[in-house]
């Protein structure tokens, strides 16, 4: 069988860390490509040097013209401007969405039976806008967010508790910004709801809260930490999660932007939702029963995304 071939669309912090995991994992070849001329093909070649020492049998390329991405399997996209500190991710609206449409059309020309990840910012905006401009079935085409966030949020409740992550299930859904909806009673440590934590002594429903407030707020944290850009090692490793689960098929159902056509009550957008990703793309969509208050935030992180949305369409009025 061919090996696969992962193609990175932007080779920034993120495309640099996600075409050193992809080679050291064996996902696949990797193409790293961005309009910087010199950085795709220095990150390829510095990561290409590196395959010796642990043996991995990948061939890294860098380049400048989307013909090098010409039968992707997978097409991850980073291509676009981070935030730096005292900027929203919607600041970034404008500038990104004019990158998504050459990468749409790039991807559409060169790809179109790639399962696509967008990562650029603001996510659930740009992740619309680029399987409009692409034209790729809206089950190939899907957003990393929720993973990241679900991670923040687990790492953090294995700080407080002690708990190996590997024995916390955490779920942040709804839009990539500060109102996002950690999903307090459908994450569990140890098999324990967090409700059943709080009401166990493991910690206090104030400490619960401020777990929660940090993970809505753990982008902004990291950002004013590094001052120059966003995170990239977190989010390089969740979307090679979901790139996994497409390529090997193995269905794991995670928390995605993927494209809703009625579930959730929703229509026509993105947001994140427990997805299951097959070879499909994302397969199904699962949904969650929400209470009144989870209902109340969920809606609330809805509508700011279909706020972006219709900002995106005043700006180009071709996605109207
Ligand atoms: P950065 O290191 O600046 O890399 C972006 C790369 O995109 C640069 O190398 C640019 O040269 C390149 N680029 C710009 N315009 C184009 C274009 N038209 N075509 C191809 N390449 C282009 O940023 P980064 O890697 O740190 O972040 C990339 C994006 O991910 C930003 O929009 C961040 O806000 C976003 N991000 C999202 C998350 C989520 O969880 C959704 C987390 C962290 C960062």
């Amino acid at each position: 069988m061919a090996r696969n071939k992962i193609a990175l669309i932007g080779s920034g912090m993120i495309g640099g860390t996600l075409a050193h995991v992809a080679a050291r994992e064996e996902l696949g070849d990797v193409i790293l490509f961005d309009i910087a001329e010199g950085l795709p093909q220095g990150k390829g070649l510095d990561i290409a040097e590196s395959t010796p020492v642990y043996g991995a049998s990948v061939n890294l390329k860098g380049v400048n013209d989307y013909a090098g991405i010409a039968g992707a399997d997978v097409c991850i996209v980073t291509a676009g401007v981070p935030r730096k500190p005292g900027m929203s991710r919607d600041d970034l609206l404008g500038i990104n969405l004019k990158v998504m449409k050459a990468v749409g059309e790039g991807i559409k020309a060169h790809a179109p039976n790639a399962f696509v990840i967008c990562i650029t910012n603001p996510l659930d905006a740009m992740v619309w806008a680029l399987q409009k401009f692409s034209g790729l079935p809206t089950e190939k085409v899907v957003g990393m967010a929720g993973v990241l966030d679900s991670s923040r949020f687990a790492y953090f409740l294995s700080e407080k508790t002690g708990v190996s992550v590997a024995d916390i299930h955490a779920w942040t859904l709804g839009g990539h910004g500060d109102d996002m909806v950690p999903m307090v009673r459908h994450s569990t440590v140890g098999g324990l709801p967090l409700t059943q934590l709080v009401a166990q002594g493991w910690m206090s429903q104030a400490e619960l809260d401020a777990i929660v407030e940090r993970t809505r707020k753990g982008g902004g944290e990291i950002v004013n930490l590094l001052k120059t850009g966003s995170a990239y090692y977190a989010p390089a490793e969740s979307a090679i999660a979901m790139a996994k689960s497409y390529l090997a098929d193995q269905k794991r159902v995670l928390p995605v932007a993927s494209y809703c056509s009625g579930q959730y009550g929703l229509k026509d957008m993105y947001v994140g939702v427990p997805t299951l990703i097959g070879a499909g793309g994302a397969e199904k969509i699962v949904e969650f029963d929400f209470n009144a208050d989870e209902k109340a935030m969920f809606d609330k992180s809805v509508a700011s995304v279909n706020g972006l949305i219709e900002a995106c369409k005043g700006i180009d009025p071709s996605l109207a």
